[in-house]
C-alpha cells in the first residue's frame, strides 16, 4: 500500500518534470498503479487507518507525486450530499475552459508540501477534460466548482507546475474581477 514515505516533497525533480504520456491500452503495471493511488486516497480520507499509517488526507493524486513521471491522475472524495467523485484517468487534458475563473477561499495544499503557503491560487471555474480510463476509453469530462479545482490542481502535476506558482506574489490575496470563491 501507498504511505507518506513513497510522496516526493518539495525539491524532488520529478514534481518539476513534465510527465510522459502512457501507452494505450493500459499495462497491468499501470492499472495496478491506478488501484494504489485509489485506495491512498480512500485510506488518507478513513480516520483509523490515516491515524494508524499517519497518513494525510488527499482528495487527489499524480502519479509525479510517486515520482513516476508518467501521465496519471486518481481523484477521490465525497462531496456535501454524500455523492462519490472518483476518478481514474489516463493523460488528461484541458481541452476547453471558461474566462471566468474561480479559487477556493482556504487556499490550496499539497501533499507533497510539507508546509503552510496562503494565498489564492485563482484556476478556470470551468473545464473539459478529454482523457483515458482504467479500460483504455476515451472520456469528456465537463466540470465545475470543486472538482474542477481539484483536476486543475492534478494535472498541475503531470507539467510540473505546484500550487504557490499562481499564487500573487506581491498581493496573495488578489481577487481579479472575474473569479470567483467555491
Ligand atoms: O495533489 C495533491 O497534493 C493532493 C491535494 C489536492 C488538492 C486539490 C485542490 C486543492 C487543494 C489540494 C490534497 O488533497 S491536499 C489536502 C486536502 C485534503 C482535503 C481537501 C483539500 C485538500
Ligand atoms: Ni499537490
Amino acid at each position: 500500500m501507498i504511505t507518506m514515505d513513497q510522496i516526493v516533497r518539495e525539491g524532488h525533480p520529478s514534481l518539476r518534470a513534465k510527465a510522459k504520456d502512457v501507452d494505450l491500452p493500459p499495462s497491468k503495471e499501470d492499472i495496478d498503479l491506478l488501484n494504489d493511488m485509489l485506495t491512498f486516497l480512500k485510506n488518507s480520507q478513513d480516520d483509523e487507518i490515516a491515524e494508524k499509517y499517519k497518513l494525510r488526507s488527499g482528495v487527489g493524486i499524480a502519479a509525479p507525486q510517486l515520482g513516476i513521471e508518467k501521465r496519471l491522475i486518481v481523484i477521490h472524495y465525497l462531496d456535501e450530499d454524500d455523492q462519490e467523485h472518483t476518478y481514474q484517468l489516463i493523460n488528461p487534458k484541458i481541452i476547453s475552459h471558461s474566462v471566468q475563473q474561480s479559487y477556493l477561499q482556504g487556499g490550496e495544499g499539497c501533499l507533497s508540501v510539507d508546509r503552510a503557503v496562503e494565498g489564492y491560487v485563482h484556476r478556470y471555474a470551468r473545464i473539459t477534460v478529454k482523457a483515458y480510463n482504467i479500460d483504455g476509453e476515451e472520456v469528456k469530462l465537463k466540470l465545475r466548482g470543486y472538482t474542477a479545482i481539484v483536476f486543475q490542481h492534478e494535472i498541475d502535476h503531470l507539467n510540473g507546475i505546484m500550487f504557490f506558482d499562481h499564487i500573487n506574489e506581491e498581493n496573495p490575496f488578489f481577487v481579479p474581477e472575474q473569479s470567483k470563491a467555491v
